[in-house]
């Protein structure tokens, strides 16, 4: 069984095996998408306002947004994310959630790795637990790969990050 939950009515959707979000109001829409499907699904916010993804199945995802800033919690499963323009923030709520690729994290565009202290069991200071390696697009926390990001990214682990 499939659940949808969406905060607003006005929102069309699509579903052949993807959920095709498109909103056409200036809105901020929040979706919580609970998948349940073992084929891999592809979520797609074409918003020009921001979105509020969260999914908490164990797929594979495929979930691109458009070019409001989006919050994007892709849960459990080796996710592919591309958030378009717009300042992103990319949720982690534990190290247990995959690998996820995060096609446009851009420092310019004040993207955001937001990271769970409680899920981690770290401080809201700890940023030296978690490193990227510029020549691979790897998002470690300690030796735990996370997600892999493009490469050659100017990071700053205090900036690029958020622990909450
Ligand atoms: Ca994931
Ligand atoms: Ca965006």
């Amino acid at each position: 069984m499939d659940f949808l939950t969406f905060s607003s009515l006005s929102d069309d959707l699509f579903n052949n095996n993807l959920f095709d979000i498109e909103e056409s109001s200036s809105s901020t829409d929040t979706f919580d998408l609970f998948t349940g499907s073992s084929i891999n699904t592809q979520i797609v916010g074409t918003a020009e306002s921001s979105i509020t993804i969260n999914t908490n199945d164990s797929y594979n995802k495929t979930i691109i947004t458009g070019d409001g800033n989006d919050y994007i919690s892709a849960g459990l499963g080796n996710d592919t994310i591309t958030a378009g323009s717009g300042s992103d923030t990319f949720a982690f709520n534990s190290p247990f959630e995959g690998v996820d690729t995060i096609t446009d994290f851009s420092i310019q565009q004040d993207d955001k790795l937001q990271i769970s202290g409680a899920g981690f069991g770290i401080g809201k200071n700890d940023f030296n637990r978690f490193t990227y390696d510029p020549a691979t697009g790897g998002f470690y926390f300690d030796t735990t790969q996370l997600a892999t990001l493009p490469l050659n990214l100017s990071f700053e682990q205090t900036t690029n990050i958020i622990i909450v």
